[in-house]
């Protein structure tokens, strides 16, 4: 059969290494994601599988990403990307899982050969994966083992290098519907930026962007990327006053380091090395840029955050009016998608004042992408602040082709379909979603403070617990209450009763080697106390 000395000859050279007491690993929230010493095997395997899905889906481009996020630098990770730049179709993360465990080289070759029976894949036919690798430094190894796989298994392979990880899904796209009706935009970073710039001049239509933005960049890939794209911004058109923080690629222990979205949002405090006017506007990216989080400091209120929730009302809300104005209520069905992390006064606010219906996901933007790919336009955000907003193909057409009444109807359709630009429709996109932030303030004439006046959040805590075997925690109902270990689940009842407007939930992470603890209520004090108490329960539960 088709490459097999090759896949065996390679394989020796980027080994697996087994885990102890005969744990496997796991396709999790987003890919592959632990200690970077551990996943040179496994960046080479989910190689093979890429190849398998490109020739599976007729030669299309795969894309794999080499990222661990928001996670400390000494850790990494490797994830898989579909030609319409979304996540890996979530069947397809079994195979991965089997690929990777196979505890021998002759077995890894058996099951990719088994695969590709299986799944009626022509081994003979071309494929193609592109790639792209945040700043961490093992990220030049795992290239390798990734290049490794798709050589010994003929594929033609493009390495983009330094990437944020929605540079890479859109580059996925673009390179798919390259030609195409469908054409996502040029097939290159330039063309990634350029597609950006020029939305940008078009959804903001002459409005001003007021103050200095401070962006940290978590020390990651977005640093470079951003400074990059600002130079696309043409000057004469917009003024946007960004100043770059947290920049530092050159010390690969800096990356994520008390700075960043993650930390923003778990701690609830700005950067403390970040020092602002009071009250000016800032924002964070994670590692790779594709999660934001909004806020501001002063003496008066102290720290205030806007998140993921925040952004969601936002953009429903702003794109809401648009399709009203454009006189299309009635045609455009709009939808918000959450987690069981969205604040409970977010999700009032988008049901009860806009009366827009929201739906709750597990955690991990697969799977908010794919329920908000139901509705003309969808709009999804962790409370992490990782999300988008998804137009239909349908609801771009009409946004593009419906003849306006009114003057203030070509207002709105053009501003639609710049915003259609502007935002990634691929993955939630730091320096995108910022655009998108940056437009809706300007038209509004929105400072932050303005934007938090919308609702108030309920006090709310998240705590991270780390766990004996966190395995033990399976979630129901999209994760908002566990269905094992048994009796966790009665006891974290027991404990909310007792605060008011109280609500909490605990699962095991997808990315890190932890559990996590969710808890709002009436009031701060009461939020923070819930929290530790869920907390212990699961300490208790885990051992
Ligand atoms: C990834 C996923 C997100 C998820 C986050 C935390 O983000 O893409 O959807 O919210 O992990 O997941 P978990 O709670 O399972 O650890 P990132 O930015 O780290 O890639």
């Amino acid at each position: 059969m088709a490459h097999n000395d090759q896949i065996a000859a390679a394989s020796l050279k980027h080994p697996i290494v087994l885990l102890d007491k005969g744990q496997l690993y796991k396709y999790g929230t987003a890919g592959f994601r632990m200690n970077a010493d551990l996943l040179e095997g496994v960046t080479f395997r989910v190689g093979l599988l890429a190849a398998l899905r490109s020739r599976k889906l007729n030669s299309q481009a795969i894309g794999v990403m080499i990222t661990a996020s928001h996670n400390p630098a000494v850790d990494n990770g490797v994830k898989i990307v579909d030609p319409m730049g979304d996540m890996l179709e979530q069947d397809w993360e079994r195979f991965a899982t089997a690929l990777v465990n196979a505890p021998s080289d002759e077995e890894l070759v058996e099951l990719y050969n088994r695969l590709a029976t299986d799944l009626k894949i022509d081994l003979k036919i071309p494929a193609k994966v592109i790639y792209g690798r945040d700043t961490r430094p093992s990220g030049h190894k795992l290239v390798t083992a990734l290049a490794g796989a798709l050589d010994a298994t003929s594929t033609e392979h493009v390495d983009y290098k330094l990437l944020t990880t929605p540079q890479l899904h859109y580059l996925v796209r673009a390179t798919n519907s390259e030609g195409t009706p469908l054409s996502y935009g040029k097939v290159s970073e330039v063309g990634y930026y350029e597609k950006l710039a020029s939305a940008l001049v078009r959804a903001l239509k002459g409005k001003k962007i007021n103050g200095t933005l401070t962006v940290d960049c978590a020390n990651g890939v977005g640093g470079p990327k951003l400074h990059e794209f600002l130079k696309y911004i043409p000057k004469d058109k917009v003024s946007f006053d960004v100043k770059v923080v947290n920049d530092d690629v050159l010390r690969p222990e800096v990356l994520n380091l008390d700075c960043g979205a993650d930390y923003v949002k778990t701690k609830q405090r700005a950067p403390p090395n970040t020092k602002t006017q009071p009250g000016a506007r800032s924002c964070s990216y994670d590692g790779d840029a594709d999660r934001i989080i909004y806020y501001w400091v002063d003496p008066e209120t102290g720290f205030f955050m806007l998140d993921g929730d925040r952004i969601s009302s936002l953009a429903a809300s702003f794109i809401g009016d648009l399709v009203e104005s454009a006189g299309l209520r009635d045609d455009i069905r709009i939808g918000v998608v959450q987690t069981a992390y969205a604040n409970g006064a977010s999700t009032n606010y988008i049901t009860q004042h806009l009366k827009l219906p929201v739906t709750c996901t597990p955690t991990g933007v697969k799977h908010l992408h794919h329920v908000a790919q139901g509705f003309d336009i969808g709009v999804y955000f962790e409370a992490n602040g990782h999300g988008t907003v998804l137009f239909s193909p349908d609801a771009l057409d009409y946004f593009r082709n419906k003849a306006p009444q009114s003057p203030a109807q070509k207002d709105a359709l053009d501003t639609l379909v710049a915003l259609g630009d502007l935002i990634n429709q691929t993955v939630g996109d730091a320096i995108s979603d910022m655009l998108l932030v940056e437009v809706i303030l300007a038209h509004k004439s929105w400072t932050l403070r303005d934007w938090a006046m919308t609702y108030a959040d309920l006090p709310n805590r998240l705590v991270r617990v780390e766990v004996e075997n966190k395995d033990l925690f399976q979630t129901t109902d999209a994760e908002r209450r566990l269905a094992s270990p048994e009796g966790a689940q009665d006891e974290i009842d027991n404990a909310v009763k007792k605060y008011k407007d109280a609500r909490s939930f605990a699962r095991a992470s997808g990315t890190e080697n932890a559990c996590r603890v969710y808890a709002e209520a009436a009031t701060r004090s009461e939020a923070n106390e819930l929290a530790e108490r869920v907390a212990r329960i699961i300490e208790r539960y885990g051992q």
